[in-house]
């Protein structure tokens, strides 16, 4: 697409997403995405087996990332119902899914509705949305913005035209802080330095210091699901179990609005 046909492009797509409900939007290059920390790192840890890097629908050069804010104090937007995925996940999905019809109308671009997991077509959203210019990573390992701090959740779509990325931003608000992030870990998931094989791997990363360990985190997920039980909510016929994964290291975060 030509630079001010463009740019006019990006500016009307990312004032949509925020009309139809998106609190935070950006555009990253596709190209750029490729050469991210997760996809580069990709399969090169034991510790941290990843899916492998994303397969990209055919055509696909941008990609558009939304986040929709997590306040502490609507937790049941982070909830599984059952088997229903968190209401934050549906609003998310709305979104994207309008937009892409939106998009679509023009008749110029075709776009692509990603899916939550990368093995299912989808990517890896915390990098798109630093090259998006949503935020940093942080500490925690996750998405840091400025607004909210990690308090946000991610989705994206991608367009078949190479529109102009709009980040990454200078930002930067774990520097100096006392990590409670980390500290707040129930399973101390930061608390194991990564040796990575691969001397070529990124040193930082994860987490920036290479102190994230998926199997430690993922083992408090296992109690969560453990500790689920069956409550009486509205709009169930009967009682349902209520998953409430951990998100200590988030909310114990002081950046943005709700830390
Ligand atoms: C699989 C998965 C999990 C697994 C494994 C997590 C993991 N990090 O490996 C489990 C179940 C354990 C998990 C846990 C959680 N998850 Co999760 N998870 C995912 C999923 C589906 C893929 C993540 C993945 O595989 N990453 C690949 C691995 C290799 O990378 P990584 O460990 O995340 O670290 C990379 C980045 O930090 C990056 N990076 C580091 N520094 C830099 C610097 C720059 C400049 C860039 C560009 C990148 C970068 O490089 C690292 C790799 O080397 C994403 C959704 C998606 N499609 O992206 C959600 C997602 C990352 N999870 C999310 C959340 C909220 C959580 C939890 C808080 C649980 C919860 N209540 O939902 C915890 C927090 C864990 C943590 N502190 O990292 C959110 C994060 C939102 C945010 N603000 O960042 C996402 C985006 C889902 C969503 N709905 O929005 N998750």
């Amino acid at each position: 697409m030509r630079n001010h046909k463009g740019l006019k492009a990006a500016f009307l797509i990312l004032a949509k997403a925020k009309a139809f409900g998106a609190a935070l939007a950006g555009l990253a290059a596709i190209e750029d995405l490729k050469q991210s920390p997760s996809c580069a790192f990709t399969g090169r840890s034991d510790v941290n087996p990843a899916p492998g890097a994303p397969v990209w629908p055919e055509g696909a050069r941008s990609v558009l990332v939304i986040a929709v804010a997590h306040p502490p104090e609507k937790p049941e937007l982070d909830w599984w119902f059952g088997h229903r995925d968190p209401p934050g996940n549906r609003i998310l999905a709305a979104i994207i899914g309008r937009l892409c019809r939106w998009i679509e109308e023009s008749g110029e671009i075709q776009t692509v509705h990603l899916p939550y997991h990368v093995e299912r077509g989808g990517t890896y959203l915390k990098d798109a949305a630093v090259l998006a210019g949503l935020g940093c990573i942080g500490r925690s390992n996750l998405l840091v913005t400025p607004e909210y701090g990690p308090r946000v959740r991610l989705r994206g779509l991608t367009l078949d035209v190479p529109l102009p990325p709009s980040g990454p931003i200078r930002f930067d608000p774990c520097r100096g802080c006392d990590d409670r992030c980390r500290r707040a870990c129930p399973q101390k998931a930061f608390n194991h330095p990564l040796a990575m094989a691969d001397p070529l791997s990124r040193r930082p990363l994860p987490a920036r210091t290479g102190a994230y360990m998926r199997a430690a985190c993922n083992r408090q997920m296992e109690l969560d699901i453990a500790a689920a039980g069956a409550e009486p909510v509205a709009g169930f016929e009967k009682p349902v179990k209520i998953i409430r994964y951990c998100r200590s290291c988030e909310l114990a975060c002081p950046a943005g609005k709700g830390g």
